[in-house]
């Protein structure tokens, strides 16, 4: 329930929700909700929204941007008092790699501009996703990242991390914490600008040497985590993929992965 660096890992029964929404909206805390919806990916918009609706920060101040290069895509959707969806034109990318990876300099484009005036806290997604249960200010704080639901339990020699010496995303077999999910990390704007700016830069660097790391923006993700510790990690609780099973350690799963055959929606 604890990193070694003392931030908490959130799991179901380690926090009281009262007390925590008294505090956030004691300073009327507002949040930004961002996912990319590039090319195909728009069939999930929504499904997302409206179980974010359902289930999301439910009765705080939030902002919905979608990123997308099919904005006619994007149906106009009601949503309850204080949240709106904001659409934003992107480019897109040909090859779906890209495309995830390009989400960095995005939104680290956007985190100095748009996002700094309207939210407090950004929660940076996937879109295959839907939201099962409540996910509420509890996850928010300085930096947070996830731990990833298919590396839970294994060991740190075992975690996916780039181990190409030449890559940015470099993590030698003796170091790391956790392995984090690229799909689901956040924080305040300070701080995620900062890691976007990094994510994207290393990314920029490998691409000049033709590298492109092992799992893309998540193994740059979680270079960075490496030596900036997140603050507050969330639980497989907040991450979750049925393919997995239902393990008894899980007692809720919050937001949990749409099947999709990978082939058909990327190409
Ligand atoms: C994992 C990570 C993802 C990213 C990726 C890198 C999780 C849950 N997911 O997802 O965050 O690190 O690995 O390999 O940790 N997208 C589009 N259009 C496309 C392709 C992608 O909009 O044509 C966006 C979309 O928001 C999608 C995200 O990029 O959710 C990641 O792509 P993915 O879900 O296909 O990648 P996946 O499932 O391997």
């Amino acid at each position: 329930m604890m990193a070694p660096w003392l931030a908490p890992i959130v799991w179901n029964g380690t926090y009281n929700i009262k007390i925590l929404n008294a505090q956030f909206r004691q300073r009327d805390v507002r949040i930004g909700l961002t996912v990319f919806a590039i090319k195909k990916y728009t069939v999930f918009v929504p499904t997302f929204i409206e179980t974010a609706e359902k289930y999301f920060m439910v009765g705080h101040k939030v902002n919905y941007y979608v990123f997308t290069d099919r904005v006619i895509d994007i149906p106009i959707m009601e949503l309850a008092e204080g949240r709106r969806l904001i659409v934003r034109r992107v480019p897109t990318y040909q090859r779906w790699q890209e495309v995830s990876m390009r989400r960095m300099e995005m939104l680290r484009d956007h985190s100095s501009r748009q996002f700094m005036d309207e939210v407090d806290y950004l929660v940076c997604v996937d879109v295959d996703m839907r939201f099962s249960d409540e996910v509420g200010v509890e996850i928010l704080s300085e930096l947070f990242g996830t731990l990833h639901p298919g590396m839970y339990g294994v060991s740190r020699e075992g975690y996916t991390y780039e181990r190409n010496p030449q890559s940015e995303a470099y993590i030698p077999l003796d170091e790391g914490d956790f392995y984090y999910a690229g799909g689901y990390f956040g924080g305040n704007m300070e701080e995620v600008y900062k890691l976007t700016n990094f994510c994207h830069n290393a990314m920029m660097k490998d691409k000049a040497k033709n590298i492109e790391a092992i799992w893309h923006d998540e193994s740059y993700l979680n270079k960075y985590f490496l030596y900036h510790k997140p603050t507050k990690i969330l639980s497989p609780e907040y991450l979750w993929d049925n393919r997995f099973g239902i393990p008894k350690f899980l007692k809720r799963r919050r937001f949990v992965a749409v099947p999709k055959n990978h082939n058909e929606i990327r190409n």
